[in-house]
């Protein structure tokens, strides 16, 4: 099984400012642990970060039929991406939405996702936990085990 995983804008950023909210670990702190989690369940991975949401929508439509299903954290496009949740919908690749923080207590821009409804699970408000627990979670779905 494969499995991509995308992340948004400024999350390239991640551990290098705000880390009472974000955490200070670093995405490639994160791929990192995402790497032995997958080694346990035998899925492969691929990573990217793109700060353009044309780019990530290039990255989406580029996932047919080659992976199985995506963990994305969109970062800010998650709340006003219409064209990622459609670029998801016209490749037909199961996704998780993934965010560090919890999007529901923060702002009121924040608290609502358009990636959401397309999503087959959101996980959100772990920090960066939640995208290992974002990935067990998707595998699990896609190859559930008795
Ligand atoms: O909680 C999340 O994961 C977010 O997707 C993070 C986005 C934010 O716009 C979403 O509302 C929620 C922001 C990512 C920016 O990351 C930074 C990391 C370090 C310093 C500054 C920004």
């Amino acid at each position: 099984m494969r499995i991509a995983v995308l992340n948004g804008p400024n999350l390239n950023l991640l551990g290098t400012r705000e880390p009472a909210l974000y955490g200070s670990d670093t995405l490639a702190d994160i791929e990192g642990r995402l790497r032995v989690v997958a080694a346990e369940l035998h899925v492969d991975l691929e990573f990217s970060q793109h700060n353009g949401e044309g780019a990530l929508i290039d990255a989406i439509q580029g996932l047919r039929g080659r992976v199985h299903g995506a963990l994305i954290n969109a970062g800010a496009y998650s709340h006003t991406s219409l064209a990622l949740r459609d670029a998801f919908g016209a490749v037909a690749v199961p996704y998780v939405e993934v965010h560090l923080t919890n999007i529901y207590a923060r702002e009121p821009e924040r608290r609502h996702s358009v990636l959401a409804a397309g999503a087959r699970a959101v996980v959100c408000g772990f920090g960066a936990v939640g995208y290992e627990l974002a990935l067990r979670g998707l595998v699990h779905v896609l190859a559930p085990r008795s």
